[in-house]
Parts: structure tokens; sequence; C-alpha cells
């Protein structure tokens, strides 16, 4: 999975056309390189970021979507979006694949899965992306998040969502310390004994610039190890920004091992 963030820094129309070209040469670049999914998002989920309005990330992610369904009929097109209704406006403008660090407890967003039958990546995350990095704390952070896991799941299943359409991450750095995150990693096993695919997204985050002491621009090698090991481990999903340093990894590791 490709990530493309479709976050304009200029409120002028020409800095939103802008950010659109950007947008969708950067996922055609990134299916180039070997993406399966594109996951596109128009509202920063990164610790302290603000909110969205959802005319704001409907009108940042929709003509995306549309755009490179346009050129690509079979990609697979991820909207990264917590709200109902801007799920709607992707999945009509050809998004095939859900993806909610929510994991679909805000209002609405269950019965539109289920009724799409579309893939769906539920997340966990502790707080909220604004304090979430504030001191997390866990009891025991292996069993919180199955916890968690087991209620969505319970709630997603009742609802009608396939459980072949069901995909956990256990949202790495989303209200978790480097222990918390390591503790996870190291577990991706436990994980996938719930019986549903893991998604891991660890793609040049803090968890890595805290063992490096390295910049955002510098967690490429770092990214990479985490990848390979959690490929090891059972991944199913790997959500990166690197798609061709990461396919490349893993294509060598696969050779490898099997
Ligand atoms: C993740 C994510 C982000 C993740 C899933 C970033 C939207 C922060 N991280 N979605 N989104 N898993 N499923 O650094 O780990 O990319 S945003």
């Amino acid at each position: 999975m490709g990530v493309i963030n479709v976050t304009p820094d200029s409120f002028s129309d020409g800095g939103k056309f802008l950010s659109h070209d950007n947008a969708v040469n950067q996922a055609l670049d990134l299916i180039q390189q070997g993406a399966d999914i594109i996951d596109i998002g128009g509202e920063s989920t990164r610790p302290g970021a603000d909110k969205v309005s959802i005319e704001e990330e409907i009108n940042r992610t929709v003509p995306v979507i549309s755009a490179i369904r346009k050129l690509h009929p079979a990609v697979t097109i991820s909207i990264d979006t917590s709200k109902s209704q801007v799920m709607q406006a992707a999945i009509r403008a050809g998004a095939n694949f859900i993806n909610d660090v929510n994991a679909l407890q805000s209002e609405g967003c269950i019965e539109i899965v289920a009724e799409s039958q579309l893939p769906v990546c539920l997340m966990h995350k502790k707080g909220q992306p604004k304090s979430m990095q504030n001191n997390p704390e866990y009891g025991d952070v292996l069993t919180e998040v199955k916890d968690f896991f087991k209620a969505r799941l319970d709630n997603c299943l009742s609802a009608g969502i396939k459980p072949e359409n069901i995909v956990l991450d256990p949202g790495i750095g989303f209200g978790k310390t480097l222990a918390h995150n390591l503790a996870l990693l190291k577990n991706i096993k436990q994980l996938k004994s719930l019986g549903y695919p893991i998604l891991i997204g660890v793609s040049r985050k803090s968890m890595i610039g805290e063992i490096l002491n390295e910049g955002v621009n510098n967690r490429l090698y770092g990214s990479l190890a985490i990848a390979q090991f959690a490929y090891e481990q059972g991944a199913e999903y790997l959500r990166v920004h690197d798609v061709k340093a990461t396919s490349d990894v893993l294509k060598v590791t696969q050779a490898l091992i099997s």
C-alpha cells in the first residue's frame, strides 16, 4: 500500500490545483513502483494534527480518486478517512478499499462499509491525534489491542461486514510509546491468531526516529528493516511511502525464505 496525502499547503485555487496534480502524479508513480493499493488521505492523522471539515476532505480526495480510477481501472484505491460522508463520496468516485484509523467507530461508517461490501482496515489507536502521544499508558498493550479488535470485530460482523473483507492494524505510533510499538511488532503472530490479515504502517514514523535519532527524511533504512521484519512475521499489508525500495527488499527476502 503506497501513501498519498492530499493536503494543500495553500488555500488559493492555484495551490489546490497543484496539490491535486501532485497527488495524481505521485499515485501513478507509486503504481509504477509496484504498489497494489494506493491510500488517499485528505486529513493529516499525524500526532498533533488539526481536523479538516467534511467538505474540505471530500474536495481534496474525490477528484484525485476519480482521476486515478480513470487511468487505472483495476488498481485498488483506498480512502483514508474516518468520516462516513467522505467514505460514501470516495466509494462513488471509485475507491474500493476503506482505511479507517478510527476502526469504523464514527457515526454511519459501519453501515456504509457493510452496504458497500468493500474491504476495510480497522486500526487501533488510543486517544485522539491531537493528544494521543501525551504519555500513553497501557496495562498490557498486546492484550488491550487484541481486546479492542475483538470488540470491533463483534460490531462489524453483526452489522453485516464479511470476515473476508476485514484487515486489522495495531496502529503503530497512534497513542503508543516506542516500547508499545516494539511489543506490538514483535507479537504480530499473536495478532494474526485472531484469524484476520494484518496491516502494518510504520514508514518514516517517529519510532524509527527515536531508535536512530534521525529526522523524517532519514528514516528509509529503518523503515525497510521494520517492513522486512513485519513481512517475516506474517503481515500481509504494508503501508509505505517508499514503494520501490520496500518492494525490492520483500522480493529478495521472499527468494531467501521460500
Ligand atoms: C497509518 C494509517 C497513518 C497506519 C493505517 C503516517 C492513515 C501517519 N498511519 N493507516 N494512516 N495504519 N491503516 O505517519 O499505521 O503515515 S497516517
